[in-house]
């Protein structure tokens, strides 16, 4: 049975920060490491640290601001690191309360309800417990039916869990599915180096499945999904359970995100619009119907490229929208952020696709038809 998008919906969290208030606080995070590490440094044992600039954040990315959950935490230099009180058991989480906000508009988009749901995945890079599943907490504060579940694949976690949705669709196992991406980067970023401490912002997405036969006027119809991985150790975290088992501490670096920027633009890029291109051709399709790529956010020199690369020429303002400048990297959010922004002018029968690409390496493409 195929399946549409009937309704996305988006949670931004109210506080936003400029590169301009970040890199002051940079400054400052870096003025105190290097006095700190003094003695260090003046013995050659480590490195004094260099201080971020607003206008080489833009040169190298595009991004100019971000939304987070807490700004003060993260900007001070002592924390680095969002103030989120410490909630009972009996209390809604943060990342379900999040999901909660976007999964009601993208189920009033769709004139639905939450009992109308049988299918919720929360699917992102970073959860904040193993369990009970953040998505099971989610089904039951919007008194969903069904079954819920939890999937990581870092950026293209949203992806991933759009096939794994219209597949419990086409299979018969779901009729409303709910993909619900909140992404609290601010958490496990790095904001104590330049080369990271700008990357990434907060949000929460959520796109609402149903059959194609009973969607909704004006609907995107799946018309297909395409995912691949490729291991790389270029974006990693290590990050988890295990890490008190260890007897050699980790630094603390290690326990935060960190990757190796220049090689994933180098490695992606082609091996995104190699995906696209193929997805395509095996849909009998051509590049020059699309109308519309929604792209993950990342990089703006990257989404460039790859639309360049996809469409064999420069793409038409408005054809592969960018949000990553206001929002900065959502992480699996992102290319839903720039579909739930830029999808309203679509024609009846037009064309597009969203795409996202990020850790494991992981790719997704979801290629998607609007109905009449
Ligand atoms: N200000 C001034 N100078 C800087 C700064 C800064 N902020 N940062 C670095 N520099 C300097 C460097 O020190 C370096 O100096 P030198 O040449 O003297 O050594 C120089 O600028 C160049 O540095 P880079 O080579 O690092 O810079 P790039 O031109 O490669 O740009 C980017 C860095 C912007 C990161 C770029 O490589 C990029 O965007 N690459 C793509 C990355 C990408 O798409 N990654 C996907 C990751 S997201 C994902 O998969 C989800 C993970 C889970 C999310 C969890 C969230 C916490």
């Amino acid at each position: 049975m195929a399946s549409a998008i009937t309704g996305s919906g988006l949670w931004v969290p109210e506080a936003s920060i400029s590169n301009e208030e970040l890199v002051t606080s940079h400054q400052r995070t870096v003025a105190l490491w290097n006095a700190r590490h003094a003695a260090e440094i003046e013995a050659g044992r480590a490195e004094a640290r260099d201080a971020s600039t607003d206008a080489w954040i833009v040169r190298a990315s595009g991004i100019r601001s971000r939304y987070v959950v807490e700004k003060s935490g993260v900007l001070d230099p002592e924390r680095l690191r969002p103030h989120l009180p410490r909630r009972g058991e009996h209390e809604l989480g943060i990342q379900a309360e999040i999901g909660v906000a976007a999964a009601r508009e993208a189920l009033a988009r769709a004139g639905r309800s939450g009992a109308d749901v049988d299918a919720v995945l929360v699917a992102c890079s970073n959860l904040q417990r193993p369990y009970p599943a953040v998505a099971i907490e989610v089904q039951h504060a919007l008194g969903a039916r069904g079954f819920a579940y939890d999937l990581n694949v870092a950026c293209s976690s949203a992806t991933f869990g759009i096939q794994a949705a219209a597949d419990a669709i086409a299979a018969g196992h779901a009729r409303c599915a709910l993909v619900l991406s909140p992404e609290l980067t601010s958490g496990h970023n790095n904001f104590a180096l330049r080369e990271f401490h700008f990357i990434f912002g907060d949000a929460c997405t959520a796109v609402l499945l149903e059959p194609t036969a009973s969607a909704r006027a004006g609907a995107f119809e799946v018309l297909s999904t395409r995912l691949q991985t490729r291991f790389s150790n270029n974006i990693r975290n290590d990050f988890g359970f295990l890490n008190p088992c260890e007897d050699e501490a980790r630094a603390p670096e290690e326990l935060l995100f960190r990757q190796n920027g220049r090689q994933v633009f180098r490695e992606v890029c082609p091996l995104v619009s190699e995906q696209i291109l193929e997805h395509l051709k095996d849909e009998g399709l051509a590049p020059g119907e699309l109308k519309r790529l929604w792209l993950h956010q990342a990089n703006l020199g990257m989404n460039e490229l790859i639309a360049r690369t996809v469409l064999g020429r420069e793409p038409k303002p408005g054809e592969a929208p960018v949000i990553l400048d206001e929002f900065a990297n959502t992480s699996s959010a992102g290319s839903v952020i720039a579909f739930h922004r830029y999808h309203d002018d679509l024609a009846p029968g037009d064309l597009g696709v969203l795409c996202s690409f990020g850790a494991g390496y992981s790719i997704g493409s979801v290629l998607v038809r609007r109905l009449g």
